[in-house]
C-alpha cells in the first residue's frame, strides 16, 4: 500500500514524495478561495466620502473609483474587490470603521466569489 509495486525504491515514503513532486507533468495548484467585498448603498453616506473610500482601500483609480460608487449609487450595490478571506475581511472592516468615525451609515460584506 506504502509504495508503488514493481518499482525498485520507492518503500521509503519519503523518497517516493519527492519523486511524486518531480514527476508530476501538471503540478496541482493550490489556489486559497477568494471573496468578495461588496458595497450597498444608502441614502446619506457622501459620494465623494465612497469614491475616496474605493480608491484608498480598494485601490481603484479616481476614473474607476467613481464609476464603481455610481454603480452602487444606482443599482444598489457593487463588487469593491475580490481577496482571500483574510484580506477581504480586513478591507471590509476599515470601511465600516472609517464609515462609523463620520458617522456614516455606509455598509458592506463579504460574499464567495
Ligand atoms: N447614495 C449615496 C448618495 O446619494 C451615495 C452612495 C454611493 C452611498 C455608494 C453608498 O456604497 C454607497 N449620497
Amino acid at each position: 500500500m506504502a509504495g508503488s509495486p514493481g518499482r525498485p525504491g520507492n518503500s521509503d515514503p519519503t523518497r517516493e514524495r519527492r519523486e511524486e513532486v518531480a514527476t508530476r507533468a501538471r503540478p496541482k495548484v493550490r489556489r486559497p478561495p477568494r471573496f468578495k467585498v461588496v458595497l450597498f448603498n444608502d441614502d446619506y453616506t457622501p459620494m465623494e466620502f465612497v469614491v475616496a473610500l474605493l480608491e484608498q482601500i480598494f485601490d481603484k483609480g479616481p476614473s474607476e473609483a467613481t464609476q464603481l460608487m455610481l454603480k452602487v449609487h444606482r443599482s444598489g450595490a457593487a463588487v469593491a474587490g475580490v481577496y482571500v478571506l483574510e484580506v477581504a475581511e480586513t478591507k471590509l472592516a476599515s470601511v465600516h470603521r472609517r464609515a462609523e468615525d463620520r458617522g456614516y451609515p455606509l455598509r458592506g460584506g463579504i460574499e464567495p466569489e
